[in-house]
This record gives C-alpha cells, structure tokens and sequence, in this order.
C-alpha cells in the first residue's frame, strides 16, 4: 500500500492549507464539510477532532491511512484533542505546529500541547505560507515505522523538527 495521511485538528487549524501545500496545489482552501481525498491526503473537518460524536469517523477514516498528522495552531491557546489521543489510533503519529510564520506564534506552547496527545514521535513546525517544514513532513510520511521516523529526525540538523519520546 501506499503510505497515506490523514490529517485532523481543531477547525481553522489549518489542515486544507497545508494539504494544499504539501500537494503543491495552488488554490485557496474554503472550509472543509466533509471527509476530502486528495492524493495521497485525506482531509477531514475540523468538527471531527473537535466533537466526539465525530471520533468514530476519525477512527474508521484512520483504518485507510499510514500516518495521522495531528495539527496543533501556533496562534491558539487552546487544545481540542484529549489527553493521549493519538494513543488510541494504531497508525504512526506526526505531531505538526503549524502557522510558525505568524508574529503571535507560541511554539512553546504548542509542544506542550502535542506532548500530551503524543507519547513519542516527530513533531514538525511549519507554515503553509512560507514553506517551512512542508519537506520534512514529506519525507517523514514515506517512513514506515517510528525508528526510521526518529532517524530521519536526528540525522536531520533543523531546529524546527523534533522527536519526542
Ligand atoms: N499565516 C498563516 N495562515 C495560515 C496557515 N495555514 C492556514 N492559515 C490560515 O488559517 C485559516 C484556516 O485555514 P484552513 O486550512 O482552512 O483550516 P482547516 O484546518 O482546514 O479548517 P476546517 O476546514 O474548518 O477544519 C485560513 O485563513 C488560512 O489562510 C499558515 O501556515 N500561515
Ligand atoms: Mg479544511
């Protein structure tokens, strides 16, 4: 199979910009209604990780994909998913901060959000807008266990990419 990622997040977390991104794809991202398949990305609604009615769509959704990318907004103070969330979901975690380009970005804080949806994993920090650790999240999704993943982070000398664990 080929490896596949879905990402999840809190509405506006910006999960359809960075999928546009990540697909080179040059359009805007209007808000996101339903599940949405687009290469080797599946989209979902911010709604989904933000209402637990929704868990078992993102739970069924996850059965199809290598890699859930669970994105934290570097603007935001709050955190929608539940302690040990990615805990629950058997497929490899990647931790990803995103809106780093912006002036209120607290990075800080955002680690120690993802720290409690994630036991161990990368985390990336990147932005949408200026290109900042969409190629690690590239690379990091063609890897297809957590020991290549951690690797792939050490070996790489970048202060916006981390393990965890
Ligand atoms: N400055 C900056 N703005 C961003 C970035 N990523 C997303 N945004 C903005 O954040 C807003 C929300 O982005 P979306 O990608 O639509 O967010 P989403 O997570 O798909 O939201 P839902 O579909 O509602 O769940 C938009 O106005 C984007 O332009 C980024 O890296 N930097
Ligand atoms: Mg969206």
């Amino acid at each position: 199979m080929r490896n596949k990622a879905m990402l999840i997040g809190a509405v506006r977390a910006g999960k359809s910009t960075l999928t546009n991104a990540l697909l080179g794809r040059k359009v805007e991202a209007f808000k996101t209604q339903t599940l949405s398949y687009y290469d080797w990305i599946v989209d979902t609604p911010g709604e989904y990780t933000e209402n637990p009615m929704f868990y078992k769509n993102i739970m069924a959704t996850a059965l199809e994909v290598t890699h859930v990318l669970y994105l934290q907004d570097a603007t935001s103070e709050k955190i929608i998913f539940p302690p040990g969330f990615s805990m629950g979901i058997p497929k490899l975690p990647i931790g990803v901060i995103t809106k780093c380009d912006l002036p209120e970005a607290d990075i800080d804080r955002s680690l120690g959000m993802l720290n409690t949806v994630m036991s161990e994993g990368p985390i990336v920090m990147v932005s949408s807008v200026t290109g900042m650790g969409i190629r690690h999240l590239k690379e990091l999704t063609k890897l297809n266990d957590l020991q290549a993943m951690r690797h792939y982070v050490e070996s790489t000398a970048d202060e916006h990419l981390i393990f965890l664990g």
